[in-house]
């Protein structure tokens, strides 16, 4: 009696203290998933694996984030990525524009043939009101948007010619995401568009299914070594290609504010590092990157001023026909901070 008395206090005392704890994160779960299209050894991947390392040093590991590459939360099908977000399926993503852009027809800005000339133009939109306007359409939609991080310019690559003007696009078969924008653009240069999955697309570069594919020159082509498949490439500056780093309201609101500081801080230091990896060996006088390339067989085309004028016109009436999808309004601002960048 005296026995279990005496010992009874310590164990309320235990009890107390191995409480407390686990009470301060009980709303935390033991890992939050975040997804990327691509594998995890692209720039983009390892974009995200930055991001996650820098948050589960500075929370101590209170916020466990495992990145989930090549689509896999979404079974390959990269279109769908958005609305898995929005579900919470996936907690925390670094996207594509291009991939949420048939969710969210503003984010079709970016793809907007010929519009953005250089990552000055880019800057100015996604760090301006753009940006910023951007940024609360998606709060709106269920996801906070945490920084921008970049997969870059989308220069075309393909195994049967030099592409320099439009004419050259007649009928080569080139592969594209499964975003109406894209295959409107192609059918306007003359091509003939084909969509497929980014899982799917490396096979039928392989066994030569398409002619030809676009994506960024560091983030992507160089580290699939495209050109064990094709062997030219136009530098051409079609679409910019911005990431967004972001996670899902809900998710975020359950994180104490101490920790949503660490995460935006977090996630603005890995997009800045990111957007630097992406864009080195591709801005004079640093071209390297265009080095490699010819190194490994490849002839680089640079579109000139006078060709890049013909790609404009060419694909004009796409970029009237989305301005409207996307907001008049919204090109209109984008516009003027681009002129303004200039
Ligand atoms: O599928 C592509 O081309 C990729 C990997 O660049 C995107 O996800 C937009």
């Amino acid at each position: 009696m005296t026995h279990r008395s005496s010992i009874f206090p310590f164990f309320v005392a235990l009890l107390f203290f191995c409480t407390i704890p686990s009470l301060a994160i009980a709303d935390y779960k033991d890992e939050y998933k975040m997804s990327v299209v691509v594998g995890s050894k692209l720039p983009w991947g390892q974009g995200a694996e930055r991001f996650a390392e820098l948050v589960r040093e500075r929370t101590d590991g209170r916020i466990n984030i495992k990145v989930y590459p090549s689509s896999s939360l979404m079974a390959g099908k990269q279109t769908n990525e958005f609305l898995i977000h929005r579900q919470g399926v996936a907690d925390f993503c670094l996207a594509s524009t291009i991939n949420w852009s048939s969710s969210i027809q503003e984010l079709n800005l970016f793809n907007l043939p010929f519009f953005f000339p250089d990552y000055a133009a880019l800057d100015a939109v996604t760090e301006g009101e753009v940006g910023d306007e951007i940024g609360a359409l998606l709060a709106e939609k269920g996801v906070t948007l945490l920084a921008w991080g970049e997969n870059g310019f989308r220069e075309l690559t393909n195994s049967r010619r030099p592409v320099a003007t439009p004419a050259d696009m007649e009928g080569l078969k080139i592969r594209v995401v499964g975003t109406p924008i894209f295959i409107d653009t192609m059918k306007a240069l003359g091509a003939n568009p084909v969509n497929m999955n980014w899982g799917d697309a490396q096979v039928a570069f392989q066994q030569g299914v398409v002619d030809g594919q676009e994506n960024p020159v560091v983030a992507i082509e160089i580290p699939v070594k495209i050109w064990q498949f094709h062997q030219y490439i136009t530098v051409w500056h079609y679409v910019i290609d911005p990431l967004m780093l972001t996670v899902n309201n809900k998710v975020m609101a359950s994180f104490s504010e101490q920790d949503q500081e660490i995460i935006r801080q977090a996630a603005q230091e890995a997009a800045l590092e990111q957007r630097a990896i992406v864009r080195k060996g591709l801005i004079a006088p640093d071209l390297s990157a265009f080095d490699l390339l010819r190194e490994n067989g490849m002839e680089v085309t640079f579109v000139d001023d006078t060709a890049r004028t013909q790609f404009i016109e060419k694909t004009m009436g796409v970029r009237q026909s989305w301005t409207e999808k996307i907001g008049a309004d919204l090109v209109a601002k984008a516009q003027a901070a681009i002129d303004a960048s200039r």
